[in-house]
């Protein structure tokens, strides 16, 4: 049966290799980000290769108002979301609390926890209506174990922990799942964007070791979100083989 995946962040990363994963089972996609440009090749090619309807929103998970509108007001056909993967997030700057720059903890929140709120509760209102659905929020090893100069990222992590527990609670009268994805360090363009464009720096991150790919993220939310309906994966941290905590790392 072709499901409606709903992805946000899909045009990079986590959020991308999840567009892969499940149009190449046959699902169709509602792809959210901001670089429209993007989300338009990335439809195309999903089309060409696997068949695949898309629609696209090319919306800031930050802005309320568009967000909220945007997923109440998706066409009739569109409306029926079977999982909501709720991936938009980043990271800025790694620094020492003290001298951490606030703009970027304003960005952080109000997108990882504020823009994910947004966008849950929209979908939420729909899954409830339809006494089903399923709900996969990205969070972070970051969320379970603060590190030096995370600070406020890792707070942000924290919180789609507790959300994503609240939401399972809250959610259960309407049959609908909740499951928490933290996955531990992972190539994508994550580190990128937390160094602002600093490419070596970025590159540094993942020296002496072989991180987690989008792919692998990928993979673990399409078996999560294929178990039968009464089974719910409700939280799980991934890392790759040689990350053992969130500082941890067994480096060649
Ligand atoms: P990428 O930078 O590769 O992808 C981030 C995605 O989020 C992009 O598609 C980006 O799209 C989207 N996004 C960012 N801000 C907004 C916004 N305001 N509105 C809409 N979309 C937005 O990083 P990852 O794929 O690695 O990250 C995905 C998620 O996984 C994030 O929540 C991150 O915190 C989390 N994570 C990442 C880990 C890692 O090591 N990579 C580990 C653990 C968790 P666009 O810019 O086009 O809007
Ligand atoms: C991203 C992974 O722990 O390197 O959430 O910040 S971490």
């Amino acid at each position: 049966m072709t499901r409606t995946i709903f992805i946000t962040g899909a045009s990079s990363g986590f959020g991308k290799a999840c567009t892969e994963k499940f149009a190449a089972n046959g699902d169709r996609l509602i792809l959210l980000a901001r670089r429209k440009d993007r989300l338009e090749s990335l439809a195309e090619d999903l089309k060409k290769n696997h068949r695949t309807e898309s629609l696209i929103l090319a919306a800031d998970v930050r802005e309320q108002a568009t967000i909220t509108e945007q997923i109440d007001q998706l066409p009739a056909e569109w409306s029926q979301i079977d999982v909501l993967i709720n991936n938009a997030g980043l990271a800025l700057g790694r620094d020492f609390f003290e001298e951490a720059n606030l703009s970027d903890w304003n960005t952080m929140i109000d997108t990882n926890v504020k823009g994910l709120l947004y966008v849950a509760q929209a979908v939420a209102k729909k899954m409830s209506a339809q006494k089903n659905g399923h709900i996969l929020n990205i969070g972070s090893i970051a969320g379970k174990e603060v590190y030096e100069k995370g600070n406020v990222y890792c707070a942000t992590k924290f919180a789609v922990d507790a959300i994503s527990k609240a939401m399972r609670i809250d959610l259960l009268r309407h049959g609908i799942k909740v499951t928490a994805i933290h996955p531990g360090a992972a190539e994508t363009e994550f580190s990128l964007v937390r160094f602002k464009g600093d490419s070596d720096r970025a590159k540094q991150v993942y020296k002496g070791f072989k991180p987690l790919s989008g792919e692998d993220i990928a993979a673990v939310a399409f078996y999560c979100a294929g178990l039968p309906a009464h089974v719910c994966i409700n939280d799980l941290t991934l890392t790759c083989t040689q990350q053992g905590s969130s500082t941890h790392f067994w480096k060649e």
